[in-house]
């Protein structure tokens, strides 16, 4: 069905915990404050809960400071949830942790048979097919672990290559509709978005791919004027969103919501 991979009934967010000043980061800016981090994140469900979807905020999980970016424990298609295995040590117990809370919102729950490793920021969904890309997070043998599972609930798995320097595929894509990815040149230019319209975010502008197509509306990180310009051109309605704090621990848009649909 077009714009099944953008048309949701249901969030499920998590608050960021205090904890999060001590969450991954590849090179160091400074820790984000949890207060403001809590601020920018109540903004953020705020603005997913007006599209119309009904938005369940989930308590701060203090054992995880990653916890608040819930997309990487878990993904959800036809509102069953798969339960992942993060690849950064610190993340694995995410899953678990996460688990019952999947049982109570989601249509059902399923887990991943081997001992390989999927973050969910590694994948991105289409309306017929998930594209997973490989990374330093997520490795073949998780890959082949999931593949089974989404074929099983009518989708085609594609395995593509997040390149070295990206920590997830999706830091540097996002579905704007059922034919358009908004990604980096850079990513783009990796052929993997073959077949769909592609539009490139603007020189220096790379942080703002993490966009998420929410029902009617693109949401987009504050700051990337001429990315919100050029999908306000392309007839997008687009809202930007604060993302100072999650920016400071390698987060974006996407990962903190797990974005479904009950029926
Ligand atoms: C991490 O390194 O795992 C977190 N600090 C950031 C996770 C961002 N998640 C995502 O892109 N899906």
């Amino acid at each position: 069905m077009s714009g099944q991979s953008y048309t949701f009934s249901h969030a499920l967010c998590r608050t960021p915990s205090q904890s999060v000043v001590a969450g991954l980061r590849a090179e160091d800016r400074g820790n984000p404050r949890a207060d403001l981090f809590r601020a920018e994140h109540a903004a953020y469900v705020a603005a997913l809960s007006a599209t119309g979807a009904r938005v369940t905020v989930l308590p701060p999980s203090e054992a995880f400071p990653d916890s608040v970016f819930i997309e990487d424990p878990a993904l959800v298609l036809c509102g069953q949830a798969i339960v992942l295995r993060p690849g950064a040590a610190s993340r694995l117990g995410e899953a678990a942790d996460l688990r019952g809370d999947l049982q109570r919102y989601c249509a059902g729950v399923i887990d991943l048979r081997t001992d390989g490793y999927v973050d969910g920021g590694d994948i991105l969904c289409s309306d017929h097919e998930v594209m997973i890309g490989l990374s330093a997070r997520t490795n073949a043998a998780g890959a082949a672990d999931l593949r089974p599972i989404v074929e099983a609930l009518g989708y085609a798995m594609r395995i593509v290559e997040t390149p070295p320097e990206i920590l997830h595929f999706k830091t540097e894509s996002s579905l704007l509709d059922s034919e358009t990815i908004l990604a980096t040149p850079a990513l783009a230019r990796s052929g993997c978005f073959a077949g769909y319209r592609v539009i490139e975010t603007p020189a220096g502008e790379q942080a703002a791919a993490n966009a998420i197509r929410f029902n009617d509306t693109v949401f987009v990180s504050a700051g990337f004027d001429r990315t919100a310009e050029a999908l306000d051109r392309a007839g997008y309605k687009v809202v930007t969103l604060s993302t100072t704090q999650a920016a400071l621990v390698d987060g974006g848009l996407s990962c903190m919501s797990l974005r479904y649909s009950l029926a």
